[in-house]
């Protein structure tokens, strides 16, 4: 097992890693910009150290500062949190030749999975349900017309370097396809530096539904479910639950055990997460995250089970804590994600939180890295934190949620706390009937 872990994060995830590693004994090590030294996760760590200014790319994403903190604190493994560099192939190559461990999979598959392309073709090959489409990048026009009758319009052309909803452009008819195609291929090359495109089925009204695997790196795998994260706003995720309210348990079993072989076959290592899209009884793969995610704990409410703490122990070389059939699905959870904006307009509302109360009792959970007289920087990411309630199925979870909410106090600053009152009570939400342009159409009509 590890002795020193360096964090190499910050907020709310740097605090959820450092808890994980506390409770295994191991020492550790925050690293921070000058804008976060007071930061919860620098004032409970071990030890501290200051990589740089503020903007991400002289701090959180420097490389050598980081691997320069680790050697100077004698830690023998990073844990990348989410974002910055927990995705970056180059930055796992570099921390191998260091002799330090990267908590997270391979470079290998890393780089894979960050070319679309090769992700779902890697997908495909491991007998994992794709989205129709072509075999591959496309070239010409020709070759797009083709591919676009034989598997109907309309029809989406992505971006291989892009992910997360960056350079998508939809076709809906043959006579709106060579646009689409160059536009999308001219954005992805300046956005990118990769000018690479695909071709897919357009599914119009699909459920955003990704299942949880972690693998030991050594053919061994296992599946903890799925989290349906249909309700966002431009690619950035509101509210998250596990189980998917439109799964049952044989679909759920079903669709983590070709998850879980797949991973397997694949040796990976670490946790990672497989995004589907859910369209009439049918999953399709868009992408996989090999890394840890922000709405990872509604995975951990309903299996028990620690994902970080897993996440370190296979890093460690010493296996995963626990077999599939240990594995089980208990109740519901539901994620909030509370953000530093304005709950109308979305625009980012840094500045001091003069009061902050979080509430408790059974079932509630609070990931957040603030506290009352806390300064926001303006710098990074809008998260306050994440309410994560449990109940013990969905009833009892909303009503939960909704409790919890009125207790939560975020004073001084804008928040989206507003929002999620608003939609504990919607009848849709309360339902579970909604997909992925549920969100953004009830904010049009409402808001
Ligand atoms: C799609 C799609 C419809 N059909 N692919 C957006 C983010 C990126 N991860 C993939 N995305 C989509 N891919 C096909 N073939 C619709 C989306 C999409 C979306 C997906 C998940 C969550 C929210 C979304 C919002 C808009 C579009």
């Amino acid at each position: 097992m590890f002795q020193k872990i360096l964090i190499a994060n910050r907020g709310e995830i740097a605090l959820r890693v450092l808890r994980a590693a506390k409770e295994l004994g191991i020492q550790t090590v925050a690293v921070h910009s000058t804008a976060d030294a007071e930061a919860m996760h620098v004032r409970l760590a071990d030890e501290s150290v200051c990589i740089g200014p503020p903007a991400s790319r002289d701090s959180y994403l420097n490389i050598h500062q980081i691997v320069a903190a680790c050697e100077v604190t004698g830690a023998d493994a990073i844990h990348p949190g989410y974002g910055f560099l927990s995705e970056n192939a180059k930055f796992a190559e570099i921390l191998a030749a260091h002799n330090i461990t990267f908590i997270g999979p391979s470079a290998e598959h890393i780089r894979v999975m960050g070319d679309k392309i090769e992700a779902k073709r890697t997908a495909k090959r491991l007998g994992i349900p794709v989205v129709p489409g072509s075999e591959g990048a496309v070239r010409d026009d020709r070759t797009a017309k083709k591919i676009a009758a034989e598997i109907g319009y309309p029809v989406l052309i992505k971006a291989s370097a892009g992910g997360g909803g960056r350079g998508m452009k939809v076709a809906r008819t043959e006579a709106n396809l060579s646009e689409a195609l160059s536009t999308a291929r001219s954005e992805a090359g300046s956005a990118f530096g990769d000018d690479a495109v695909y071709i897919e089925k357009y599914l119009e009204k699909p459920r955003h539904i990704e299942v949880q695997v972690v693998g030991d790196g050594m053919g061994k795998a296992v599946h903890l479910g799925e989290r349906d994260c249909s309700l966002q706003r431009r690619h950035q995720k509101v509210w998250e639950e596990a189980n998917s309210p439109a799964l049952n348990i044989e679909q759920r079993t079903r669709i983590g055990e070709t998850v879980s072989k797949a991973m397997a076959d694949l040796g990976y290592s670490g946790a990672g997460t497989i995004e589907f899209l859910y369209e009439d009884g049918e999953f399709y793969f868009i992408e996989m995250n090999t890394r840890l995610q922000v709405e990872h704990p509604v995975t951990e409410a309903i299996t028990g089970i620690d994902l970080v703490h897993e996440q370190i122990r296979v890093a460690s070389g010493g296996g995963l804590s626990v077999r599939q059939e240990d594995i089980s699905f208990n109740g519901h959870a539901i994620e909030c994600r509370i953000n530093a904006e304005d709950p109308r307009t979305f625009v980012p509302s840094p500045g001091t939180i003069s009061h902050f109360h979080t509430p408790g009792g059974l079932g509630v959970r609070v990931d957040s890295g603030v506290y009352s007289g806390y300064r926001i920087p303006p710098y990074y990411d809008s998260l306050i934190g994440k309410l994560i309630v449990h109940g013990r199925n969905r009833v009892e979870c909303m009503m939960r949620l909704r409790r919890a909410l009125d207790e939560f106090v975020v004073d001084g600053i804008k928040s989206t706390l507003p929002l999620f009152q608003e939609l504990v009570g919607n009848v849709d939400v309360a339902n579970g009937d909604y997909d992925i342009h549920w969100l953004e159409n009830y904010l049009a009509d409402h808001h």
